[in-house]
């Protein structure tokens, strides 16, 4: 037995001399493992005298306990070292100050148009998008609007110098040639926004010569005036929050759309407070319609099979509403107080359910 005498040794220096958890576990496998040198030992227990087996099944038993035993012990002793080291290493200072906040936000502009799109998103449209600098073909003509028309002056066109493909090139006066394009490009059903910089040559209090609009177009079988209506309720209501809204389609007109509409929605304007909402009063928020057949034509649509709808609204004077801005010109003046005051947080990303109007 002098033999398990030296082994014990030998095995127990060697367990206290193992550094870690996983050395430890090698050394359990090399001696009590399936193929370990105790478990050998135990197999050659067969080939022995009766005698001779129950000392030496005595002793190796006894080692095999001891030994694991130690394994155990130093396993402790190990994993208790380990998850002090650990923790030190880990360590946080709570008294810390926190992080510093991001320190960009997101322009009202931009959120708004989240927020459109956010909202007519869920209701199937899709964002489309197109060049700022049109040719008069897609800005007007394509639009009905012919080449004398004084719509053509009112909108206080910026035309570019020279030609192109023999067509005179603008500044998009409005988000519709998007639309056109998608049209002349796709086949029905369309389902889809263009929110984008549009430009006018105007400049007082409340007229910017770049500013932004969001349109939208649907064009299907069967589309008609109950879609529009449905669709625009609802946009008011999701958009400023108010439940109940009232929302009322006044008879209006614009060479696109036939018939056509301005949409206003209730407000009150009570001792010099003013409140979106039931009231007395009423604000024009949108222009609408359904899709003129002739611009549908100009698209290369059959206006017998197919009818559509659109509607137009301005992004700044939707932004100045829902968050009480009252200068127009503050939105392009980049000035950082301004922005810190009115502007969102990257991480509060505009979603129905999210919550539009938290
Ligand atoms: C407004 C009114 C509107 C449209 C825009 C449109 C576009 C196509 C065809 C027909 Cl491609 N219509 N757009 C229709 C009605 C009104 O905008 O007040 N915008 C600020």
């Amino acid at each position: 037995m002098q033999d398990l005498n030296s082994l014990k040794t030998e095995l127990i220096d060697a367990v206290g001399a193992a550094d870690g958890s996983e050395a430890l576990e090698t050394l359990r496998v090399e001696a009590l493992g399936k193929k370990g040198r105790i478990t050998a030992l135990m197999k050659g227990l067969g080939g022995m005298e009766p005698e001779e087996r129950k000392a030496a099944g005595q002793a190796l038993n006894a080692l095999k306990t001891e030994i694991a035993d130690a394994i155990d012990a130093r396993k402790q002793a190990l994993g208790a070292s380990e998850l002090e080291a650990r923790l030190l290493e880990e360590r946080i200072d709570v008294t810390l100050p926190t992080r510093p906040e991001t320190q960009g936000r997101i322009h009202p502009i931009s959120q708004t148009i989240d927020e459109v799109v956010a909202i007519l998103g869920e209701m199937g449209l899709s964002v489309a998008e197109g060049p700022d600098i049109e040719d008069d073909w897609h800005n007007f003509t394509a639009l009905n609007i012919p080449p004398d028309h004084p719509a053509r002056q009112e909108h206080d066109t910026f035309y570019l110098p020279g030609e192109h493909d023999g067509e005179r090139m603008v500044l998009r006066t409005h988000t519709s040639p998007v639309q056109i394009r998608t049209m002349q490009n796709g086949e029905p059903p369309f389902r889809v926004i263009a929110p984008g910089r549009t430009y006018r040559c105007d400049y007082d209090a409340t007229h910017s010569p770049m500013f932004h609009q969001v349109e939208g177009l649907v064009v299907d079988e069967g589309t008609h005036m109950g879609h529009l209506k449905g669709c625009l309720i609802e946009f008011c209501r999701a958009f400023f929050g108010v439940d109940d809204l009232p929302v009322r389609f006044r008879p209006s007109y614009f060479p696109f759309t036939e018939p056509s509409a301005e949409v206003d929605i209730g407000c009150t304007r009570e001792g010099g407070q003013f409140r979106i909402g039931h009231g007395d009063d009423w604000l024009e928020i949108l222009g609408c319609g359904m899709v003129n057949p002739k611009v549908l034509e100009n698209c290369g649509i059959d206006s017998s099979k197919y009818q559509g709808f659109a509607f137009g609204m301005g992004i700044e004077r939707l932004a100045m509403l829902k968050y009480g801005i009252s200068d127009l010109r503050t939105f392009y003046e980049s000035d950082l107080r301004w922005l810190r005051h009115y502007g969102f947080s990257a991480l509060d990303a505009p979603s129905v359910v999210g919550g539009l109007n938290r």
